[in-house]
């Protein structure tokens, strides 16, 4: 990727948080031109506080947390209105995009808005203290499910799907060119556009700084993550996930949740049943590709 800072050093973000090179990575391929909506989450903190300034070169406006897409609906039509050119992107958590935001998000993907929504996917409410969210997997220890969340990860990309939108895709920031091809292609759409990133949180998910990108690798690699991308009312898998559609060459879970302490009191029913979400997610993968 070219070697552009869009975002500024020196953000409030954890070490080893990945929300910085996600999104310098986005915005490098976005442009100046370029509106961000983040609603209320670690990311407001990290785009700027009253200490650390705002450490990103585009304008950003921070939302409502369950508003974003309404407000980036509003600003695209003033922008049609002032006959400018740019693209406006949302940039939320899971929280607001899974469940808080979820009324605006749905309105305004069928609608088909054309503003582009991207969520970085931390699996649970990061900015107020770890409380699980509707897209914390299950298992996974949070401050809310001290003995790990009993239901299981709301599969938003399909959900985004069944709104028919001209583009979702699921994105890792382990595989750059993927994740970079994803965004381009994103740029030449039209209409409404849901990106979902995989984004492991040190902190959260409790594990070494320095592991960031393993983990991001070991998800996909394990099966948990797929790569996907749908265009066209067809779905189809990318990268290395083209290849693990076959079971028996994806890696044992164990060596994704053994890395983290959320998953350390798994007990072997647990597994037994996120095993069983992550064999559903396939059938249904296959199920859309047929
Ligand atoms: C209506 C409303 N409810 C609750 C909050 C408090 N709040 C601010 S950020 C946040 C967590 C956001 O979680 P997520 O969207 O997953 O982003 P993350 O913090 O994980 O980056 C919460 C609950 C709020 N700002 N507004
Ligand atoms: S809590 Fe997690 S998502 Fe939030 S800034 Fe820290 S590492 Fe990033
Ligand atoms: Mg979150």
């Amino acid at each position: 990727m070219a070697n552009v800072n869009y975002m500024l050093r020196g953000t409030a973000a954890c070490p080893g948080c990945p929300i910085p090179r996600e999104l310098n990575n986005i915005l490098e391929i976005a442009g100046k031109d370029t509106v961000l909506v983040v609603p209320a989450s670690c990311s407001t903190i990290i785009m700027g506080d009253d200490i650390h300034g705002m450490p990103s070169v585009v304008p950003v406006v921070h939302s409502p947390f369950a508003a974003p897409s309404a407000i980036a609906s509003g600003i695209k039509a003033a922008m049609n209105q002032l006959n400018k050119k740019g693209n406006v992107i949302v940039w939320a958590g899971d929280g607001s995009t899974g469940d808080i935001g979820f009324a605006s998000l749905s309105g305004a993907a069928e609608r088909n808005e054309d503003i582009i929504y991207i969520c970085y996917d931390n699996e649970a409410y990061m900015n107020t203290g770890i409380q699980r969210s509707g897209l914390t997997p299950r298992g996974a220890w949070s401050t809310t499910t001290p003995e790990g969340k009993r239901e299981f990860k709301k599969p938003l990309p399909f959900l985004m799907m069944d709104h028919k939108i001209p583009y979702v895709a699921t994105l890792s920031i382990a595989y750059p060119f993927d994740y970079e091809a994803k965004i381009k292609k994103a740029m030449t759409i039209s209409g409404f556009r849901y990106l979902h990133i995989l984004s492991p949180c040190p902190p959260g998910w409790r594990f070494d700084p320095s592991l960031t990108i393993e983990i991001a690798k070991l998800a996909v690699e394990t099966g948990i993550w797929p790569l996907m991308e749908y265009e066209n009312n067809k779905l189809k898998l990318t990268g290395p996930s083209i290849l693990l559609k076959d079971k028996s060459k994806r890696k044992p879970i164990e060596e994704y949740l053994k890395l983290q302490e959320r998953f350390k009191e798994l007990s072997d029913e647990e597994k037994r049943l996120l095993e069983e979400d992550i064999n559903a997610m396939w059938l249904e993968i296959e199920r859309r590709m047929s």
